[in-house]
């Protein structure tokens, strides 16, 4: 049965268990819902980059803050195009497109469909992250065919309003919950490291389990650090058997979810890695980019699934 009813002191129960008991009870689950040796991979594309209107304290992406990053504006088809052959060549099953924007305008729909549409051709899962969507904006890209849309929580309700103040974590939930009654599969997580409390983190994970569905898939991203940011003078680092239980927690909490290690894998080890699949993550992001920042070398990821005789999921 698959619960949605998680209250956070019974979340914090199950991460505050020891450590041998947590792992053991999220390989159970795990087990029982997947093949622990398969790890599912997504490629990322950054197709509208910096100068973004909302105000997230942590992203390399907004106005806001001068961090360096350059801008551009919304990138041809054939250039997206480009990027998913690569990442079809690279063995990534999914290929992910982001936008650094509040919410995409009408004018540029067609377009977004197209890219969906064409990258699908390619025998590709497809997904977008572009910010708040209309009710129509999400028809369109429902039709067009698109896979997942990825549109994240980031931390706990308590903790956002210190995180973003452009936007309110409800905005956030209308629009994951606007895409899950469209039937277009949900993407929603969050970030580790901005400063936040471990009962955050517990908080985040139980707004996701008691969704009316959980997300098809939650990335757990491990904040990289963007300098000249507000996240940067609060930034704390995250203890490594802390991203575990995260992570752990994650799996028994939404048993049949995908959970997606995500931002942050150039700065930890690959027992660390070891770890967290150990605990129930079993998916990537591939290739040597993120949208801004940098990810481990496909080869190098390659090299760990080859020692821990696991496997990447066949594009
Ligand atoms: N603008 C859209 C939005 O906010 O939904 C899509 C792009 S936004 C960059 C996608 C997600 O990337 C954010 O919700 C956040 O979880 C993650 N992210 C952004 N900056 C990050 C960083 N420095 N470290 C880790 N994750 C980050
Ligand atoms: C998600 O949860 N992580 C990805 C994807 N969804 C869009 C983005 C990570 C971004 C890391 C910071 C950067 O590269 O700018
Ligand atoms: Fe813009 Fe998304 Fe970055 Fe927020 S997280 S500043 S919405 S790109």
């Amino acid at each position: 049965m698959i619960r949605t009813d998680w209250s956070i002191e019974e979340a914090q129960a199950v991460h505050d268990l020891p450590f041998p008991d947590l792992i053991h009870r999220a390989q159970e689950v795990h087990r029982r819902n997947f093949d622990p040796t398969v790890i599912e991979t997504a490629s990322l594309v950054s197709i509208k980059t910096g100068g973004c209107p909302e105000d997230c304290g942590y992203c390399s992406q907004s106005a806001y803050h001068d961090t360096g990053v350059k801008v551009t504006k919304l990138m041809d088809l054939d250039e997206v195009l480009k990027a998913a052959r690569r990442a079809k060549a690279s063995g990534a099953q999914r290929f992910c497109m982001g936008a650094a924007w509040r919410n995409p305008k009408d004018r540029d729909m067609d377009k977004l469909c197209s890219m969906v549409k064409r990258v699908r051709e390619m025998g590709l899962e497809t997904c977008m992250t572009l910010g708040m969507l209309s009710p129509g904006q999400i028809e369109k890209l429902r039709a067009a065919g698109l896979d997942f849309y990825n549109h994240n929580i980031d931390t706990s309700p308590d903790y956002y309003r210190e995180i973003a103040t452009t936007r309110t974590m409800d905005d956030r939930l209308e629009t994951v919950d606007r895409v899950r009654r469209s039937g277009i599969k949900v993407c929603c997580g969050g970030i580790l490291g901005m400063g936040e409390e471990v009962v955050d983190r517990i908080s985040m994970l139980v707004t996701l389990a008691t969704l009316p569905t959980h997300p098809d898939s939650v990335p757990i991203n491990l904040w990289n650090e963007i300098g000249n940011t507000p996240v940067q003078k609060r930034a704390k680092p995250v203890d490594p058997f802390a991203l575990v239980r995260t992570v752990a927690l994650a799996r028994i909490l939404m048993p049949q979810s995908v959970v997606r290690l995500s931002a942050g894998r150039t700065g930890m080890s690959e027992e660390l890695q070891a770890l967290c699949f150990l605990a129930g993550a079993n998916s990537i992001f591939v290739g040597d980019v993120l949208l801004t920042t940098g990810n481990p070398a496909a080869w190098q990821d390659q090299q760990m699934i080859d020692k821990l005789g696991m496997r990447f999921a066949p594009a």
